[in-house]
């Protein structure tokens, strides 16, 4: 009990699923071979382990062995220990070791509520006073069009804060939004019964659906309602600082529609349609319109892609925020039409459909194909009039890329799909590995094959602290996870510890915020410090792939 905790000892730092495979990683200690793990309570030895003979190297040249305790079964609190060397981080082993973790990852959505006060009965520590009402949000010059004129003020509460910074982007927000409608699509058993303590839980909707439809609401906002067109953010002209949201007053714009916005909202409001429709009959009815108007504006506006320093050429003031932007919009049609069939069954969609790429690509905020595609496979039994080989071509295609990416995992230092590339480790790489999950689970929907499940805990085991950082990379869970993302909610109190539940950017050595960093290897390059926003902020569009993640595998395995 007196050994030291020895960081060289890698591992998922929440725990593990009794039937779960269960491995850790220990740097370096070559003359070390065996292992033991602990009862915590009781300091009795539970199980006996050997290292593995094979010896790998990481991506820094660190030797790397694996301690395989998955025959070790037992609920309870464990550490690992190496004899005479030290111990692991605690862990648990427990039937719902993902539940608390899952409900956090959403929560992290409440915290990040706009134009809300936060009230201690739900907030705790973290209560705060109402900030950025957005009831006077102004038309930037980019943003004018018919009668809405440069100046002109209109409202547009409510949404969610992007990331560390305070502005709203309609790009960003339709991935998020899009991944947690399809979470609760995919298990709605599980969220029907699942409480978050938001304002409107008691309600008669599910907790989740009340958190998305804050941000829904505020997506309807964002729709010029003279012709359907979608402003592709509202923002201030520069960053804010590091101050609370009540403090954080500058003037706040509409700026400029864009295709790609104003597709990513007809997906989400097609998919919100039809989820929402048994709870808001009328909303339903809404969303859909909605979605069919901004499907209309894009027909007619096919290619206005957002180019942020073309934009500040032409109009003052120059915006300076985060851009979203995007070179195609190839991507977005296939995503809005998707699930405007899947809600319409309206053959017109389907010719958005029939000549589009199927090949796999892994979602992110500008690559959304696969968010339709997705949804496709989900409702797969009610689109029975599409052609039946197009749709089995594209589940052959989920399958080839899960296998793809899965293959070589073995190879890797710390046993995981995400360190099967270096190219994996870009700015927000954490939401890759959760990306990569979502792809994985999909996969092992489509197929019952329980490989693709277990490959997804490793990348879950890989953000929870099996990696080259030894951070477990969510803030309040795990021992070592951080302290000082770059988040303005948490900067701007450091009185409290960060806000819970959200998933830090992770590892980028392209180092683009100019920190210090002690590594410049691909999956070492993270600093726990509030300046670096290039390895070290959050933002909605990574907690959502990690919230879809966490809380699937625990309702798989309930
Ligand atoms: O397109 C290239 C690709 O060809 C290349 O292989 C790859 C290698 O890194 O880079 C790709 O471009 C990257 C682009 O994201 C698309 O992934 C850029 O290097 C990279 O700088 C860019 O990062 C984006 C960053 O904003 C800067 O624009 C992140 O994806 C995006 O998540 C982030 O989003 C910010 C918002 O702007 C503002 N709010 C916070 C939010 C999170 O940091
Ligand atoms: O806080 C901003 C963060 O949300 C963005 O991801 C990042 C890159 O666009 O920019 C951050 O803002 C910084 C700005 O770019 C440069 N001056 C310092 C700002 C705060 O660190």
């Amino acid at each position: 009990e007196s050994l030291p905790v020895d960081e060289a000892i890698r591992l998922n730092q929440i725990g593990f699923y009794p039937n779960q495979q269960k491995l850790a990683v220990i740097l370096n200690h070559e003359d070390v071979e065996d292992f033991v793990i602990w009862d915590t309570a009781g300091k009795n030895i539970v199980f006996e382990g050997k290292l593995a003979q094979t010896i790998k190297q990481s991506f820094s040249g660190n030797n790397a062995r694996i301690a395989d305790f998955s025959a070790f079964t037992e609920v309870g609190n464990y550490t690992l220990v190496l004899n005479g060397v030290g111990k692991s981080y605690s862990f648990q082993i427990h039937p719902q070791i993902n539940q608390e973790l899952g409900k956090a990852s959403i929560k992290a959505f409440y915290f990040q509520r706009a134009g809300l006060e936060l009230d201690q009965s739900q907030a705790g520590i973290w209560a705060r006073p109402l900030g950025h009402p957005d009831d006077q949000v102004m038309i930037h010059p980019s943003a004018a069009s018919g009668s809405r004129k440069p100046g002109d003020l209109f409202s547009s509460p409510k949404g969610w804060y992007d990331a560390g910074d305070y502005n709203k982007y309609v790009v960003n927000s339709g991935i998020t939004v899009g991944t947690l409608l399809s979470l609760y699509e995919d298990y709605p058993t599980y969220f029907d019964k699942l409480e978050l303590n938001i304002p409107e839980s008691g309600d008669q909707i599910p907790d989740l659906l009340d958190e998305i439809r804050w941000n829904m609401e505020w997506m309807l906002s964002m729709q010029d309602p003279a012709d359907g067109g979608v402003y592709h953010k509202l923002t201030t002209a520069k960053f804010e600082g590091m101050v609370e949201p009540h403090l954080a007053v500058s003037q706040r714009y509409f700026v400029a529609k864009s295709t790609t916005a104003t597709l990513d909202f007809a997906a989400v409001m097609a998919q919100a349609s039809r989820i929402y429709k048994a709870y808001f009959p009328e909303e339903s009815v809404m969303y859909l319109k909605a979605a069919e108007k901004a499907w209309s504006w894009a027909k007619a506006n096919p290619d206005v892609l957002y180019k942020q320093n073309e934009l500040n050429e032409a109009f003052d003031p120059d915006v300076v925020t985060g851009a979203y932007g995007d070179n195609s919009s190839g991507d977005e049609w296939i995503w809005a039409a998707s699930e405007l069939f899947i809600t319409t069954h309206n053959l017109t969609y389907w010719e958005e459909l029939a000549n589009a790429d199927q090949s796999f690509k892994l979602p992110s905020w500008n690559q959304v194909a696969w968010l339709g595609y997705y949804s496709l496979l989900r409702h797969q039994d009610h689109i029975t009039l599409l052609p039946q080989e197009w749709i089995a071509m594209l589940k052959i295609n989920l399958l080839a890329a899960a296998r793809e990416q899965i293959e070589g995992t073995e190879e890797t230092a710390f046993n995981t799909p995400m360190e099967t590339d270096s190219k994996n480790f870009i700015w927000g790489s954490n939401a890759v590995a959760a990306n990569q999950g979502i792809l994985l689970i999909s996969a092992f929907k489509q197929s019952n094959e329980r490989i693709f499940l277990e490959k997804a805990l490793d990348n879950l085991d890989y953000i929870l602290g099996r990696n080259a950082t030894g951070y477990s990379y969510v803030t309040g869970f795990g021992t070592k996870s951080p302290m000082h993302p770059h988040h303005r909610l948490a900067t701007s109190r450091p009185d409290l510890p960060p806000l819970p539940g959200f998933m830090v950017g992770g590892p980028n050595p392209r180092q683009q915020d100019g920190c210090n960093y002690t590594s410049s290897f691909p999956d070492e390059s993270y600093t726990d410090e509030s300046c670096s926003y290039a390895s070290n902020e959050i933002a909605i569009n990574w907690n959502a792939p990690f919230a879809y993640l966490a809380n699937s595998l625990e309702a798989i395995n309930q």
